[in-house]
């Protein structure tokens, strides 16, 4: 099946690098982008893009049938911080998005979806180090709780109904090309860009809080990786577990000084902390690796140095 592709929420910190992957690797008139608005002119001016409420299910619907989809990719989210502020539009967006894709796929309109979890599906309860694939999972943000959900649906429209689904869940996502928005480990990309521009990072967390973390090319590697994958070698219809590396803020600082030694941190924990806080430190990851060969190959320090090049490239 030669995919045709609809990205939702490419505008978006992941959903616009995985535009311009999926461009490249199966060509722009296989790939529609699409968005609630034309807020990055990149990904607009990149190929066929269109307008689109991930909320509008006939909206939706007449899309995927005007350019004979058959792959989407949903990357519409509302992330941790924003929820917290915004909990009834966070559930709706991040949960009716989902079922419209899950039900056009059981109606046969399309074969194949993405939906990405998260670490958030964890809570205070799960333990810490090293986080299972399998452990309790009581998540107390409402991000969480409609990641938790999502992913139970998933499994239950695979198992009832055939939908090829696959899911693995991200870890805070480093990247210098979009920024984040409304996430609790966005303090990873906004150091970088304050470490340039100020030489000074006042930090939203505190110093020792530690967080499973990876590069932008690593999660889309994973991302399309997984999408590639044989339908058979995805046993976990729920959604995979990922990890590459794990870090404090003021490990992440140290990595900078190591290019700015001048660079300086402080600290003001704000409401972010108790989400840092019910979160898993660290990601046990096997099933990934071992049913669809799941590899990273960032380290902080690679990253370090990447976010600084580029970021410096692009500021001068
Ligand atoms: C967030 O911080 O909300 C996201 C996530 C871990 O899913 N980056």
């Amino acid at each position: 099946m030669t995919p045709k592709i609809l990205i939702i929420g490419a505008c978006g910190q992941i959903g616009s690098e995985l535009t311009f992957k999926l461009r490249q690797m199966y060509g722009d008139e296989n790939v529609i982008a699409s968005d609630i608005s034309y807020n990055n002119a990149e990904v607009v001016n990149s190929g066929l893009f269109e307008i689109l409420d991930a909320q509008n299910f006939t909206a939706l619907k007449v899309c995927i049938e005007k350019y004979n989809i058959n792959t989407v990719y949903l990357m519409a989210a509302m992330l941790s911080a924003t929820g917290e502020k915004f909990p009834l539009k966070a559930w709706d967006l991040n949960t009716q998005s989902l079922f419209h894709v899950l039900d056009l796929a059981k109606a046969g309109v399309i074969k194949k979806i993405f939906w990405p979890s998260s670490i958030a599906v964890f809570g205070p309860t799960t333990p810490k180090d090293q986080t299972p694939q399998y452990t309790i999972m009581e998540p107390s943000t409402v991000y969480g709780i409609t990641k938790q959900v999502g992913e139970r649906w998933c499994e239950y429209y695979f198992n009832k109904y055939n939908v090829d689904v696959r899911s693995i869940r991200y870890p805070g996502i480093i990247s210098w090309k979009t920024l984040p928005g409304g996430g609790t480990t966005d303090y990873a990309v906004d150091i970088y860009h304050k470490a340039l521009q100020d030489g000074h990072y006042d930090c939203f967390l505190s110093e020792n809080t530690a967080l499973p973390m990876m590069f932008m090319d690593d999660a889309i590697e994973a991302t399309v990786n997984i999408m590639a994958a044989d339908k058979e070698a995805i046993k976990i219809r729920s959604s995979y577990n990922l990890s590459a590396v794990s870090f404090t803020p003021k490990e992440i600082a140290a990595s900078i000084q190591k290019y700015l030694p001048e660079f300086t941190i402080s600290y003001t924990p704000d409401f972010r902390q108790d989400i840092a806080d019910s979160w898993p430190k660290s990601i046990n990851d096997t099933p990934a690796r071992t049913d669809w060969n799941w590899d990273h190959k960032f380290s902080l320090d690679d990253i370090t140095k990447e976010m600084l090049s580029q970021l410096q490239a692009k500021y001068t």
